[in-house]
């Protein structure tokens, strides 16, 4: 082993150590594991989006507003009243090729939409549930439109399934207040057996699926085993399919990532938070809102800014991980103006900053006072992207412990532009226009001879325990 590859495998089992998990069975002794992954790994953002008869509320229930789509259980409505929002359902402003279009120009590559929320309503046509999109005004196979939409434009469609099921009367536990719904003659292996000819519908209807993202899977009802057998099931019907690790019971809290241990799944999924470090040999996805709410509220204003959010994407690619940025479409079928402003203006940045985020690796560095970098292997040597989110006032770019000869830099928005490089001792040092073309993330690239050579401090037992 060289010393770098050696410091490598230190920072892995610090990092690791660190987060107190080693992702778990990733199944990475497949043959095909590589090339069933790539897609996925080189993406590195898509859209989610929570839609459903929730969306029809809009977050409010009798003068409270802080709902969402789990407003059955938070705003505790009865089954009945809560079947009553089948008559409303009817948007007719839906577009399945307007919203691929925002998700494609905002540069996301696949879309990960609802097709049962914990409120077991169905956006498709299925055959196995009179609970619906079939049991409404509308009437239309959304998922099949949107299917379609996304093979046109080369997006890839991928599913949310929530395991927990607040509808059917087999699924078990109720909730706590739900006190009139019988729990007589339930039975929870008829509803795991619906639930995959559920899947079964859906990965059998809807072309090549990318993704099926479970959630729900902490009640108690749902078991290792149970989960181990769902996966197997999903990639016997569609081998090449991606699974969340939320199918099984070894994530981590909201931090998503898998427990040590025999867990099936193949990557982590934090829920709106990004972790503090790359994590080396761990596949990864941040789902996150642009607001408070996954499903539509029209009272939260709580909007996060374009450059938090383009920032957020910056820094996940450093970090080696994916980004799944979520819209809560409105009841008509139209998405909020907020979300369509977001999405245009990380469409605005990718298009001209796309090549850093695309197909790129992690940072090699640790920690860089005024950005992020990602990575890329070029000819004979590597491309790493400086995102610079603060400018430095003196106009020099220090890049500190890297040992690699540069052959030349440029802002990527610019590529003509050629940058002096100068050394200093342990750092290389690029000389910078005096004020940034783009505030929020202007990209410089610096192309290195061979793989990034670094010099890392020492890993002893000192500073592992200092961690
Ligand atoms: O679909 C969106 C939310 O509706 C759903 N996940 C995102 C993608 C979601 N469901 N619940 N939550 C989010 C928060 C629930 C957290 C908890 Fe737990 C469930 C706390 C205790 C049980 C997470 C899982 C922490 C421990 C286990």
């Amino acid at each position: 082993m060289s010393k770098k590859t050696l410091s490598c495998f230190f920072l892995a089992l610090l990092m690791a150590s660190f987060f107190g998990c080693q992702g778990g069975d990733q199944k990475i002794d497949e043959p095909n594991e590589e090339t069933r992954m790539d897609w996925w790994r080189d993406a590195r953002f898509g859209m989610f989006i929570h839609w459903g008869l929730y969306s029809i509320p809009a977050g409010e229930w009798k003068g409270t507003t802080n709902h969402a789509e789990w407003i059955r259980t938070t705003a505790e409505i009865s089954l009945e009243e809560y079947d009553q929002f089948l008559d409303d359902f009817n948007p007719v402003e839906f577009d399945a090729e307007a919203w691929v279009k925002m998700a494609k120009d905002a540069g996301m590559k696949y879309i990960t939409i609802t097709s049962k929320h914990h409120d077991g309503f169905g956006l498709y046509d299925s055959k196995t549930s009179d609970f619906d999109v079939m049991a409404t005004p509308f009437k239309r196979d959304i998922l099949k439109e949107l299917a379609d939409a996304c093979e046109k434009a080369g997006i890839k469609l991928c599913f949310y399934h929530s395991i927990m099921d607040w509808h059917h009367p087999d699924y078990l536990p109720r909730r706590g207040w739900e006190k009139n719904r019988s729990t007589e003659g339930a039975e929870f292996p008829r509803y795991v057996d619906y639930m995959k000819n559920q899947l079964k519908e859906l990965l059998t209807n809807y072309g090549e699926i990318g993704v099926l993202w479970f959630d729900g899977e902490w009640e108690d009802t749902w078991t290792h085993e149970e989960g181990v057998e769902l996966y197997d099931y999903i990639r016997s019907l569609q081998p090449n399919i991606i699974i969340n690790n939320r199918v099984d019971k070894g994530r981590q809290g909201m931090q998503g990532l898998t427990a040590e241990g025999n867990f099936v799944g193949d990557f982590g999924t934090p829920e709106q938070e990004i972790p503090d470090t790359g994590l080396p040999g761990i596949d990864w996805e941040s789902c996150m809102t642009m607001n408070d709410h996954w499903g539509y509220n029209k009272n939260d204003d709580n909007w996060k800014s374009s450059e938090e959010l383009i920032q957020n994407l910056v820094d996940i690619a450093s970090k080696g991980g994916n980004f799944l940025l979520n819209i809560g479409p409105k009841a008509d079928g139209t998405f909020p103006q907020e979300s369509i402003e977001r999405l245009a203006a990380i469409g605005n940045w990718m298009n001209v900053n796309g090549a850093s985020i695309y197909e790129t690796q992690a940072s090699p560095f640790e920690h860089l006072d005024w950005g992020r970098v990602t990575q890329k292997q070029i000819n004979g040597g590597t491309r790493l992207y400086l995102h610079v989110f603060d400018w430095p006032e003196n106009g020099e770019l220090r890049l500190g412990g890297i040992r690699n000869e540069a052959i030349q830099a440029s802002l990527l928005s610019a590529a003509s532009t050629q940058l002096t490089i100068r050394r200093d001792e342990d750092a290389l040092v690029i000389e910078l226009p005096k004020i940034s073309p783009n505030e929020i993330d202007e990209v410089i690239y610096l192309d290195i001879k061979g793989e990034p050579d670094m010099i890392l401090a020492p890993m002893n037992a000192d500073s592992i325990s200092n961690h």
